[in-house]
């Protein structure tokens, strides 16, 4: 298996060898070095500006993985943010725009659901409904039901946001970011990933060229496609090189199983 990247949980020894990267970096860069960016590429935004944006944190409140609120007590996140997680070990954080704040909305977890056909990102069915113990004051997101499977037409604009590392080897961003990436079609993404690109559970985004995605710690977060819901980070090659787009999980194929768990 090629270097796969999923969510990292290690925040504190991701950081310190950060640290350390960019202390080599600093003494031996000979020229200036291009300015680190977003996801990567991409803009600093805010959670004023997408309300259901949801930190997942532990019990420290250290994000790990992102979530989109859509309900006041339900969070939609990746299965594999949760596995290895217990109710105990996690919170919601809302209306928090920086990793370092310490405003906004934090929520134990009362119940985790973990789409029980899950194995491995690659294998698809990387969705997971958390519920919440207090109920989040925030404008929630609408997803999209089970028929709207043409909302993924290739070169569609899709939306990606969160506070992951802003390069493959970088750090995580303090505040949240965004980008917008086009969808790409699924024998595009075929030819990527052979057969770990599972085409009824996953989309791919981004560009040929590279240079636009989501990253480490980004996973669990949305992929808006017209302001709803449409995917959830999932995994990918490295993050933002030529030829290998972000996956995605296709919510489409989990629809009629969130709601289940949204009305549960
Ligand atoms: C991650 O580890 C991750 N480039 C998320 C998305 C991608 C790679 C890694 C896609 O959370």
């Amino acid at each position: 298996m090629f270097g796969l990247n999923r969510a990292r949980r290690t925040a504190v020894a991701a950081v310190a060898a950060t640290a350390a990267a960019v202390t080599t970096a600093l003494l031996s860069a000979p020229t200036a070095v291009a300015a680190p960016q977003p996801i990567v590429g991409g803009t600093t935004t805010t959670t004023t500006a997408y309300p259901f944006m949801m930190q997942i944190t532990d019990a420290s409140q250290n994000q790990f993985c992102g979530g989109t609120l859509v309900s006041a007590t339900k969070v939609v996140t990746a299965a594999h943010c949760m596995v290895g997680e217990s109710t105990s070990s996690v919170r919601v954080v809302g209306g928090r725009t920086y990793l370092n704040g310490t405003n906004g909305t934090v929520s134990k977890v009362s119940k985790i659901w973990i789409n029980p056909s899950y194995t491995d990102a690659t294998n698809g069915d990387d969705v997971a409904v958390l519920t919440l113990s207090t109920s989040m004051p925030y404008t929630t997101a609408s997803y999209v039901s089970s028929s709207q499977t043409s909302v993924y037409a290739a070169g569609t604009t899709a939306r990606i946001l969160g506070w992951g590392t802003t390069s493959e080897s970088g750090s995580s961003s303090n505040q949240l970011r965004t980008a917008t990436v086009p969808i790409v079609s699924d024998s595009s993404c075929k030819s990527s990933y052979g057969s770990d690109f599972v085409q009824t559970d996953m989309v791919c985004a981004g560009y040929t060229s590279g240079g636009v995605d989501t990253c480490q710690g980004d996973s669990g977060g949305p992929l808006l496609i017209g302001g709803v819901l449409a995917g959830i980070t999932s995994w990918g090659e490295g993050c933002a090189e030529a030829g290998y787009p972000g996956v995605y999980t296709r919510l489409t194929t989990f629809s009629s199983l969130v709601t289940a768990q949204v009305n549960s």
